[in-house]
């Protein structure tokens, strides 16, 4: 790798401690647990804010939860803001590098960029997004929702944990303004466009032996909560044909989502259930009701929406033939996007003026910068995931895996820089 290797400031070493503090913001393990508008979460936030500081960077937190810190110019400058940054909330018991990876690396880039010499004619703004993990509310990517106009406060009311609690309450406990979450909104008009480090969350760097993935495409994701309701009863007085088995329902439901992904003709449709509660739940009690998931994901958003209208209508007819109720509520839906042809190119020239091979994949998660490029031009720059791991306590990318995705970040920052 080129000089960018002697950088102080994308040292592997350097990288690593950095993630480890942030590691250590977590619930007690396996893993990181730091939800989405949490306490930990926003200690996570006070540390970004903190090691910006310590760069001479001023960083604030908007009424959304997400924390900015802009670097001025120091050349002839040019208008429209380049930004990088993700998120640092996590799944439960998740891994140590999803979303804060990007975080890390845009910290590493504002050590560099500050410390010169090569000229900035833009602002650089470095960017923590708040609550992008849909596993606390169901929807997923909020904070860079909120910027994008796409989530207003009316919406932070209606999404709900499973305790019942708002978003908009969580926010409010958060010492967070949901209520003036309008303030938040970014102007197109001030940005020219936004790039984030992010780790695969799949396998084809790994197997393919690549360095570095730049991203064309990012999957929608729709997603439903399905309640099924039969007749709670004792296992032993009940004969088996004089039952209305919610579970029993629900397993021909999760293995019929199963069966559509598989059955469909594209390898991106990825239908999972990823959480499942019984009720009354108890060993002598035949389940009353049972409330899962369903995560739709798909590149094509006309085979998205099919899919999630086939779950629909496999679990309605299952439920019809077991005299079950069924209720479909759909959570969330966010359309896949094509991702910014012009920053995907810089920064696959950014990796190969470093001498990086660089492949052109899709991303099956979902990232803020999905949102964030219906502001302006956007793109995502892949570091590789041990075995494909993620949302995972096993979730792993080696030091220097990170430290040549920051590298190519910081290139292509300066290269978004100099562009017209
Ligand atoms: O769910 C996702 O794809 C992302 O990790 N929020
Ligand atoms: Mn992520
Ligand atoms: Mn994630």
């Amino acid at each position: 790798m080129s000089t960018l290797a002697t950088v102080p400031a994308l040292q592997p070493a350097r990288l690593e401690e950095t993630l480890r503090r942030f590691a250590a913001l977590s619930e007690p393990g396996p893993g990181v647990s730091r939800l989405a508008y949490t306490r930990l979460e926003r200690q996570a936030h006070d540390l970004f804010a903190s090691l910006l500081a310590e760069l001479g960077i001023a960083a604030y937190t908007d009424a959304a939860g997400n924390t900015i810190g802009e670097l001025a110019p120091d050349a002839e400058p040019r208008p429209g803001a380049i930004g990088t940054g993700s998120h640092l909330d996590s799944v439960p018991h998740g891994g140590a590098y999803d979303g804060t990876v990007g975080v890390v690396a845009a910290l590493a880039v504002a050590a560099a960029a500050s410390a010169g010499p090569r000229p900035r004619h833009r602002p650089w703004r470095f960017v923590a997004f708040a609550a992008e993990e849909g596993a606390r509310f169901g929807q997923a990517c909020n904070g860079s929702r909120i910027v994008a106009g796409l989530t207003g406060a009316a919406d932070l009311r209606q999404l709900t944990d499973r305790t019942g609690t708002t978003m908009a309450a969580a926010m409010t406990e958060c010492g967070l303004a949901p209520e003036r979450v309008e303030t938040a909104r970014w102007d197109p008009r001030d940005w020219r466009a936004f790039v984030e480090l992010h780790v695969e969350q799949g396998t084809v760097l790994e197997h393919r032996r690549v360095p570095v993935g730049v991203v064309d495409t990012v999957s929608g994701s729709t997603r439903l909560r399905v309640c099924l309701t039969g007749v709670a009863s004792h296992t032993g007085g009940t004969p088996m044909d004089n039952r209305r088995d919610a579970l029993a329902a629900a397993a021909e439901c999760v293995l019929d989502c199963e069966r559509l992904a598989v059955a469909a003709t594209d390898v991106n449709t990825r239908i999972t259930v990823g959480a499942l509660t019984v009720e009354p739940g108890a060993i002598t009690i035949i389940p009353g009701r049972v409330v899962f998931t369903v995560d739709v994901r798909e590149t094509d958003y006309g085979r998205q929406r099919a899919a999630a209208h086939a779950v629909g209508q496999r679990c309605r007819t299952v439920a019809a033939r077991r005299g079950v109720d069924v209720e479909v509520e759909e959570l969330a839906d966010t359309p896949p996007v094509s991702l910014s042809r012009e920053v995907a190119a810089v920064a696959h020239a950014a990796a190969t003026a470093l001498g990086l091979p660089a492949e052109v994949l899709a991303s099956g998660a979902s990232h803020d910068t999905q949102q964030i490029s219906r502001l302006m031009p956007a793109g995502i720059v892949f570091v590789p995931s041990r075995g494909g791991l993620s949302h995972s306590p096993g979730e792993f990318s080696t030091a220097d895996q990170v430290a040549a995705g920051a590298a190519v970040l910081l290139e292509t920052m300066y290269r978004l820089d100099a562009t017209a």
